[in-house]
């Protein structure tokens, strides 16, 4: 088990003033304190890694009167609270955005300089907390810093996992995956909370008795018992004294276990027990879309719900307002189905725990749950096995048969005699073994439903969720995604940041649309010299960082053609691939070939069980191997695999990017949101129709962006037809020698085998069209080689992708939501501190 480091909080208000002064000299004598005194550390011996940990602590110390001050102005203030449930926060390193947003960048740099130590050597020892897959995580995290920012008072709630995403290593061109243990050396940012913990239940049976009024009521007799620990981490807003809570729930055993087996002698019972206890919150399931129908998953997802929901009516009897008001007070939003087990949840708590009657628990449910769903992919949609779910929450599947049986009434008053749709609509499926599921549970029990993109919405409300569309059009609306400008620019890119600040002042910071004012300046060629600058800047700091993760050199002169992201099939990876093998078999034909130089550069994980994923990273490897090895092409082509993307190493990525490759298959990527941080950074965008690739393109302007392949329509058309992969192959005689190239093991020393079964998952069925958009994509990217051969063109129009992003940021979504979701006010917070 590991243990937080604590500081010696709570002095006196009076010296807490001066201890924790912002200024370089309070702020160095906050680390050599917490060296000494947290720490335990003699100066001379101290580590980078000691005195990051010294520097947290002493940040931490400077967050500590804003967050206090934040909780208790919520309280005082009896305001409604945004509860944002997500099983993932995948929030990257904290020290970096924590000085940021206090604006103490500049007493940090000083402080450490005056022991001897640099700054960014220190922010570089801090461990990821990589407590999420990708986007759906990354999201989560980004509307906390906004949350913060835009002084809404909410709150996180999530999963504090042992073990976060795995760390990805590149052995002989495959992935390993290794544990990460982010908690090894202690975590500064967060604060135990043990005296905040919740049982949960699980497994067991019902039983019916009647109370002391001789009403019938039911009670849930468990298998077992777990119980939820609170660890709270600060999520300071930028330049606002509001610092927001995020709490995540951490499983142990409770102690009746260890008395029960010691008076029955069985000790090592005991302790095996207590071990299956705490295995609930051990580790992050690794997969990103597909549900994984384990029963740990499941296991997860109620334990976190049901300690957040147990949590939020505890507050709301310490606040005295009785618990008929909780929508009043709350607003619960699930972020995709993994939290929508609340929903029967509550239910059961209003019900079985606080005495309400049905109707008067679903018009507080339904009134306090937003849903947000993410995907369209069938595979993703989570459902659970009925016997699965008996088992290990028999009173929620009650609570879900009762909802469902009046649910369905409804729809049958409505559409009379239409059995048909009532099956489709049931929160139970019956096509094969029968499953809950989640998707309707949460449609069915909130008042507002959103898709994350125009695109995505459009399509939920005509296909995945239509019939429900048809009940209750008014719940719906869409909301597209954004992303944080502190982080994804501020942080991430300190060169533009600085030319922004210059050139507009900084309130770009916190309004992203007043980059717009950039327009002005395009046709100044000053300017443009200067942003060509600092993105060659940029794109040194990467090829340093590739060369010294993978030996690959890449010359920032070159167009930097970028990928990242989860690998998956329908994100096509491999199509990417097949333009770079079509390059590198028409310069081995024709050495002269006038094509400008690039660099390939892909990352991202690959889900552990995911055979085609991986076979695809071997891929890259393979081809990155030949490629760069062949004196015949490696002055025109290189390509690197940056091992183990994560949010650290993105903040390299995404500012020395010229493309930006979103080349998912159109209609199955629900909005993307590394496309925003590439377009945020200045990149072009190569992509389809997809996601919010349609709203970054309206942004900025057709002839500023790479459009090619099928639209969402096309795509579904096809595929109702019976596509058919081989035709496109028999009309491309270049796509075939690139498939028969892959399948030859010219890229695996011979072996023919090894990438078989992706060559034959595209000629044999090509689920995501790869081969119907080839020529599409190899047509657009001649647009991009030549558009790039004119630099002052290219820097007009990477300037005019910056200028037109400000739609993108994720202030303006968490606006969105809390004007016509939450209906939740901003409360300005003082903290009454020098
Ligand atoms: O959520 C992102 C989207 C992205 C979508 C992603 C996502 C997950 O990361 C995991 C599960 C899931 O259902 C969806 O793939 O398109 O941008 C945030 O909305």
């Amino acid at each position: 088990k590991t243990n937080t480091p604590t500081t010696s909080q709570g002095a006196a208000a009076v010296g807490a003033t001066v201890r924790v002064g912002l200024d370089p000299a309070a702020l160095q004598q906050g680390i050599v304190d917490h060296l000494r005194y947290s720490i335990g550390q003699l100066p001379a011996l101290a580590t980078p890694a000691h005195y990051y940990r010294a520097l947290a602590l002493a940040v931490r110390d400077r967050l500590q009167d804003r967050w206090i001050r934040t909780t208790e102005t919520y309280f005082e203030q009896e305001r409604k609270l945004a509860c944002y449930l997500s099983a993932e926060f995948l929030l990257g390193p904290h020290l970096a955005n924590n000085l940021l947003n206090l604006g103490l960048e500049e007493a940090a740099r000083g402080a450490l300089a005056a022991l001897g130590q640099d700054l960014d050597t220190i922010i570089d020892c801090e461990p990821e907390p990589g407590l999420g897959n990708g986007g759906l995580g990354r999201l989560a995290a980004c509307y906390l810093d906004s949350l913060a920012t835009l002084a809404y008072p909410a709150v996180g709630y999530g999963i504090r996992y042992e073990f976060g995403i795995f760390a990805q290593q590149i052995r002989d061109g495959w992935q390993i995956e290794r544990t990460d243990k982010w908690l090894h050396a202690g975590n500064p940012w967060e604060i135990a909370k043990p005296d905040i913990c919740y049982e949960v239940n699980w497994g067991g049976h019902t039983e019916t008795y009647a109370d002391e009024a001789g009403l019938q009521r039911v009670r849930w007799v468990p298998f077992r018992v777990v119980k939820g620990l609170a660890y709270d981490t600060p999520i300071q807003g930028f330049g606002v004294d509001t610092c927001n809570t995020l709490r995540l729930w951490s499983a142990e055993a409770v102690e009746s276990f260890d008395f029960q087996a010691f008076n029955t002698g069985d000790y090592f019972e005991a302790v095996e027990a207590k071990l299956r206890s705490e295995t609930v919150t051990k580790v992050l399931y690794p997969n990103d879309e597909p549900a994984i129908g384990k029963r740990l998953r499941l296991a997860q997802q109620y334990f976190f719900v049901s300690c957040s929901l147990q949590d939020m009516l505890r507050i709301l009897d310490l606040a005295g307002v009785p618990v008929e008001r909780f929508a009043e007070r709350y607003a619960v939003q699930l972020n995709d189905t993994h939290p929508s087990i609340g929903v029967a949840e509550l239910m059961r708590l209003l019900i079985d725990e606080r005495h309400l009657d049905w109707d008067q628990a679903w018009a507080i449910t339904v009134a306090a749950f937003g849903y947000t769903n993410h995907t369209l992919l069938p595979e993703a949609l989570e459902t659970w096995s009925l016997p699965l779910f008996r088992e290990c929450l028999p009173r929620h599947l009650e609570i879900i048969f009762e909802i469902n049986r009046r649910f369905l009434d409804q729809v049958r008053a409505r559409f009379p005699g239409d059995e048909a749709r009532v099956a489709r609509m049931s929160l139970i499926g019956e096509v094969g073994d029968k499953q809950v599921r989640m998707a309707h549970l949460a449609s069915v029990g909130s008042h507002a439903i959103n898709g994350v993109a125009a695109l995505h919405t459009d399509l939920l409300e005509n296909s995945v969720l239509a019939d429900f569309h048809e009940l209750w059009p008014e719940r719906f609306s869409n909301k597209t995604n954004g992303v944080t400008p502190r982080r994804f620019l501020a942080l991430a890119n300190p060169g533009l940041r600085a030319l922004l600040d210059r050139t507009l002042g900084t309130d770009w910071l916190v309004d992203l649309t007043a980059l717009r004012r950039l327009e002005a300046h395009i046709e100044d060629p000053a300017f443009r010299s200067e942003w060509r600058a600092i993105k060659h800047a940029n794109k040194r700091r990467l090829a340093d960082y590739i060369a010294t993760q993978t030996g690959v050199e890449l010359d920032p002169n070159w167009l930097f053609d970028i990928q990242v992201k989860r690998i998956h099939e329908y994100k096509r990876q491999h199509l990417n691939l097949l333009h770079i093998l079509t390059l590198y078999r028409r310069l081995k034909a024709d050495p002269g070939l006038g094509i400008p130089p690039r660099a390939f550069i892909f990352g991202g994980k690959a889900a552990p069980g995911y055979f085609l994923a991986k076979r695809i990273i071997k891929l890259i490897n393979a081809v990155a191997g030949t490629i760069n090895a062949d004196p015949e092409v490696n002055e025109r082509l290189k390509v690197a695999f940056v091992p183990n993307f994560n949010v650290r190493n993105a903040e390299l990525i995404y500012p020395a990017a010229d493309l930006s490759e979103q080349i998912s298959t159109a209609g199955k990527e629900a909005s993307g949101t590394g496309n925003m941080k590439f377009m945020l950074n200045g990149a072009l965008t190569i992509g389809t129709l997809d996601g919010a690739n349609v709203e970054i393109r309206e942004q900025v302007g057709d002839e500023n962006f790479f459009l090619f392949g099928l639209t969402a329509d096309e795509v579904a058309r096809l595929q109702r037809q019976g596509y058919r992969s081989a035709d496109w192959l028999d009309s491309h005689a270049e796509l075939r020698a690139v498939l028969d190239m892959i399948g030859s093991g010219h890229f695996a020393s011979g072996d023919s085998e090894v990438f078989r079964p992706l060559v034959e998952n595209l000629t044999d069925s090509d689920p995501f069209l790869v081969l119907a958009d080839y020529a599409a994509y190899v047509a657009c990217q001649e647009r991009v080689a030549s558009a790039w051969s004119d630099p002052e063109r290219w820097t007009r129009m990477a300037i005019l992708n910056t200028a037109r992003c400000g739609r993108f940021s994720s202030d303006r979504a968490i606006r969105e939501y809390a004007d016509e979701i939450w209906g939740l006010q901003p409360v300005a917070v003082s903290a009454h501190i020098a």
